[in-house]
């Protein structure tokens, strides 16, 4: 190696030169408040998903946009995570690389807090993004792992900033007591560091938050889904075929209502029914979202009329025979607003196969994977 190369790779390792506590600081603060959102948007879709018992009943199914909006935030934040944990892993990696080892107890700590944050919080980012793609490279079930892990990141996060919080405070403004001024260069490659690390943020949001918010739609160039593409005017998740679901299986379709007075009732006699217009989204768990015009019959009515006990709520079965979501329940907040549908109708023509025919469940403020598709029987609970 010649020495100027040499020198080159000393000069990475020196302070200064973008590896300083304010520019860690800067960048720190960034990923510290994504990790937050994505940490308090994610334990809104756990909860809304799998609500622990005595919790089911009270969900809010307002406002409508709320779980939209959520996990639209969940996952544009999580992808802007990105860039900035690769900006602030470069910063401080000298550091990682210190020696000797460990210098203590609270040393000891500290770094291993910082390889559970740096190991956990790649592990978050990357299955996440991988999972917006569905895209599943690992043998461990996604939904629980990513779920147990986001708390290791939160904890180890809580920690970090305990840790740090001297420093961070000395380095919190440009004219904190710690905030050296730096060289002019360096402080000229620090305004180019923070520059490049927002434009990637901007690149990256920019071509992906169209998904949820529709008015971007046509930008989103990265998103793993369009909202601008699909059958009637809406994305597809899971296509009637991948469900198995056929026209045989479908021949003699009837609606199965269970409860007190139960009854069946075939797709002439729903349609005979009052008809209700909603305008409600689809909120898919991995960031594409999209309003839509649904009509049918209000899932109250249903329960009204199998004779449903005040405070009760519902359970919902698919004619998919096999998958993670031919069964949801549904709390008595989400069964006995009136928004809640059993769809015939979308953006005005019936339902395709791909979108749930002859039935299926639009509900407020809900997870995309609980409005099931090709809804066959409804039971009382
Ligand atoms: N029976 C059944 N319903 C289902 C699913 C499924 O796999 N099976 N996928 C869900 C998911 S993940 C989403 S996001 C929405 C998507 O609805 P769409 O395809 O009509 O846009 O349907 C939900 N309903
Ligand atoms: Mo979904």
């Amino acid at each position: 190696m010649t020495q100027e190369a040499l020198l080159r790779v000393r000069s990475w390792f020196a302070p200064g030169r973008l590896h300083d506590p304010r520019t860690a600081t800067v960048v720190g603060r960034l990923l510290g408040t994504a990790f937050l959102i994505c940490f308090l948007t994610g334990l809104v879709s756990h909860y809304l998903q799998h609500p622990p018992g005595a919790l089911a009943d009270r969900l809010p199914s307002r406002p409508a946009w709320g779980y939209r909006l959520s996990q639209g935030l969940h996952v544009a934040t999580g992808i802007a995570a990105i860039p900035l944990l690769l900006a602030k892993l470069w910063t401080v990696y000298p550091r990682l690389f210190t020696l000797p080892v460990v210098r203590g107890v609270r040393h000891a700590l500290e770094r291993l807090s910082i390889a559970v944050l740096v190991a956990a919080g790649v592990f978050e980012l990357l299955t996440g993004l991988l999972n917006t793609v569905q895209w599943y490279p690992w043998p461990f079930s996604f939904v629980p792992v990513h779920f147990a892990v986001a708390w290791l990141v939160t904890g180890a996060l809580l920690v970090h900033i305990a840790v740090k919080w001297p420093e961070i405070r000395a380095h919190w403004g440009r004219r904190s007591p710690g905030t050296l001024e730096l060289p002019a260069e360096d402080a000229l490659s620090r305004r180019r560091l923070l520059g490049t690390v927002t434009a990637a943020v901007g690149a990256v949001t920019l071509t992906t938050a169209g998904q949820s918010f529709t008015p971007l739609g046509r930008a989103a160039l990265l998103a793993p889904r369009s909202p601008e593409h699909g059958p009637q005017g809406l994305p597809v998740n899971k296509t009637a075929a991948a469900a198995g679901i056929t026209e045989t299986a479908l021949a003699d379709w009837k609606l199965t209502v269970e409860g007190p007075t139960p009854y069946v009732l075939t797709l002439a006699e729903l349609r005979g029914m009052r008809q209700y217009d909603v305008e409600l989204p689809i909120a898919c768990v991995e960031g594409w979202s999209k309003s839509a015009r649904w009509s049918g019959v209000r899932i109250v009515d249903l329960l009204e009329r199998a004779g449903a006990p005040a405070g009760s709520s519902l359970r919902v079965t698919s004619v998919q025979a096999r998958g993670a979501y031919r069964v949801m329940e549904m709390g008595h907040e989400y069964a006995h607003d009136p928004l809640s549908l059993l769809a015939l109708r979308l953006n005005g023509e019936v339902l395709s196969a791909d979108h749930g025919h002859p039935a299926r469940i639009i509900a407020p403020n809900r997870p995309g994977v609980l409005q099931t598709k090709w809804v066959r029987r409804l039971e009382v609970l």
